[in-house]
């Protein structure tokens, strides 16, 4: 892999401050591997909850953010508003946000761009659909979300790329090691080409789609998989764990 191993932990739309309670409680209480970045997306109406009884050896993202400075925006989230309760990173380019909410490649380089010029971190999403795999547009599809990255950030330092296959996401089809490794291949090789050989080589590439206790050894031993985005699994304090020990 590339760099040091990257895992984090999307809540999606999920718990309640009970809950939460309880999850927060497990991670702090969990071994992890020090040689691990470990980050956890709770829901914005959760973040301060999260901060001020987390342990800072995780670090905590949130899903979305607005385009550009705070303002007239009604039921929007600011940047400026994440930094001031003490988000690090911004999950961008969900499939989610794509195909449910409708965001498009433009909006989604646009927030990135915004995002990083405020100093967090970003973890740009990118993934096909079933029917594009099946019409052998893979990687096509993810080149084409690379690209809009690409074309609106100014340096890739603070970026962390994870590919989520839109039909591994939620459904428990899990892509195989192989598969996923053949995308972060392209997608490295996309980079050396289009970007440099050295945001190639130090840009993390992470997976995600399905990701669980069960199968994150096996995917963590491909060389170009350098960590996990995880959604289902990280609401289990014990098994979001066991995948962030999954380093090799
Ligand atoms: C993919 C992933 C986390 P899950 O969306 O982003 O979710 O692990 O539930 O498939």
């Amino acid at each position: 892999g590339t760099g040091k191993f990257f895992v984090g932990g999307n809540w999606k739309c999920n718990g309640t401050k009970e809950s939460i309670t309880k999850l927060v409680s497990d991670l702090n209480s969990a071994t992890l591997e020090p040689d691990v970045d470990v980050v956890v997306a709770p829901p914005f109406v959760y973040i301060d909850q999260v901060k001020s009884t987390l342990t800072d050896r995780v670090e905590v993202s949130a899903q979305n953010s607005w385009i550009s400075k705070g303002g007239a925006f009604t039921g929007e989230i600011s940047v400026e508003q994440l930094k001031d309760l003490g988000v690090k990173w911004v999950i961008l380019g969900h499939s989610e946000r794509r195909h449910i909410i409708g965001e498009d490649d433009q909006f989604i380089g646009k927030k990135a761009a915004y995002a990083l010029s405020e100093g967090l971190g970003v973890i740009a999403c990118i993934g096909e659909l079933l029917e594009e795999r099946e019409a052998g547009k893979t990687f096509d599809v993810c080149f084409q979300q690379l690209k809009a990255y690409a074309d609106a950030v100014p340096s890739w330092d603070n970026i962390v790329i994870a590919y989520e296959p839109v039909w591994a996401i939620g459904t428990g089809k899990v892509a195989t090691p192989q598969q996923a490794q053949d995308v972060h291949v392209a997608v490295r090789d996309w980079l050396k080409k289009n970007v440099s050989a050295e945001v190639a080589s130090k840009t993390r590439i992470i997976y995600g789609g399905s990701v669980n206790g069960g199968n994150c050894a096996e995917l963590a031993k491909q060389e170009d998989i350098d960590g996990f985005l995880v959604g289902g699994a990280s609401l289990k304090g014990p098994e979001f764990a066991t995948i962030v020990n999954s380093v090799t």
